[in-house]
């Protein structure tokens, strides 16, 4: 009789994983759901996204039994540009993104608000409003766009570097071909200080500083130190003009396939990486400066940083009007 049971037990659980009544959420109770992850980022593998990116791929390994393998494809194996790597998370093509939210206005504006200069104080501002209220309802509003943003990681405060001369007031950067992201607010802030903006996709950028198509670009110590900027650049000014943040992004087709308990222990995983990974960035600043300046370049930092916010206002008053003034306020004041 017991036999019988028995049987009958494992033909119907056989009959009802063929007919797929075993939803994934059941799958992952019995530990069964299955996911190759690719990452992708445009920066070098030594840059902090892919540091934290592998320490992410691990923990899921591990937390995951195996049954979730994140394979991280950085420096731009998989595009040249972030908005080309977003386009491919929204096809399906690409699983997960770590990069700047710089493009994103692209594809959702709320998320620019971030890229108006001089919004944030701090690293301890920044923390305060990217992991409070604020930045949890900017990282939901991506699912408009088919992210599922799962943690703001960091990019930095962005710094001005060029070929042509020392800049330290905003009339030095008059004239010069700047190479920005493609967003509309940074243009902008180039153009407000009398400079040329060059909007280019960042895996395009060392060749055309080496070919002097433009004489600049902008872009956070880390990123100006892993990218080997000084080959091609000989003046640094630690303007720190704008606070880029970064996100880590899954496809949202691919999140909802996903079972609930794996879709959080990924939110609980790049949320705690989060934290290291902006303290990495955050601790090798200052070296990664000294190490630049061993490289030749020439390191400015007696920067006005008054004279370049009242040079980019037009683009902070702009701003308020897209935005809000309540919603700027909210970040201004979060102390
Ligand atoms: O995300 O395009 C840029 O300037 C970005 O800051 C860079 O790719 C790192």
């Amino acid at each position: 009789m017991i036999k019988r049971l028995g049987i009958l037990g494992l033909a119907c659980f056989v009959l009802l994983n063929l007919s797929g009544c075993i939803g994934s959420s059941d799958k992952a109770e019995k530990g069964e759901f299955k996911a190759q992850l690719k990452l992708a980022s445009l920066t070098p593998a030594s840059h902090t996204y892919n540091q934290g990116a592998a320490k992410f791929a691990d923990l899921v390994k591990e937390r995951s039994n195996g049954r979730i393998q994140v394979t991280v494809y950085p420096d731009g194996q998989l595009g040249k540009g972030e908005r080309e790597l977003l386009e491919a998370v929204q096809q399906g093509t690409i699983d997960v993104y770590v990069g700047s939210t710089g493009p994103i206005g692209g594809f959702n504006p709320d998320i620019g608000i971030l890229d108006i200069p001089f919004l944030f104080n701090d690293y301890g501002h920044v923390d305060k409003v990217l992991d409070g209220p604020v930045g949890q309802q900017l990282l939901d509003d991506l699912e408009k766009a088919q992210f599922k943003a799962l943690a703001f990681w960091e990019n930095g405060f962005r710094n001005l570097t060029n070929s042509r001369r020392a800049v330290r007031v905003p009339a030095d950067a008059k004239g010069l071909k700047i190479r920005t992201m493609e967003n509309k607010m940074h243009m902008a802030a180039w153009q407000a200080v009398g400079a040329n903006p060059v909007p280019m996709a960042w895996g395009e950028v060392y060749m055309a500083l080496q070919q002097k198509t433009i004489d600049g670009q902008e872009n956070p110590v880390a990123v100006i130190h892993s990218a080997k900027i000084y080959e091609v650049q000989k003046y640094l000014s630690l303007t720190q003009h704008v606070y880029s943040p970064a996100v880590l992004i899954v496809s949202l087709k691919k999140w909802q396939s996903m079972p609930k308990q794996d879709q959080e222990m990924l939110l609980k995983t790049a949320r705690e990486v989060a934290q290291v990974q902006r303290k990495l960035g955050r601790d090798m600043e200052e070296k990664q400066i000294a190490e630049l300046s061993d490289k030749g370049m020439k390191v400015e930092r007696n920067i006005d940083k008054a004279a370049w916010r009242r040079a980019m206002q037009p683009v902070i008053t702009q701003a308020a009007g897209q935005f809000g003034k309540e919603k700027i306020d909210a970040i201004l004041g979060t102390k």
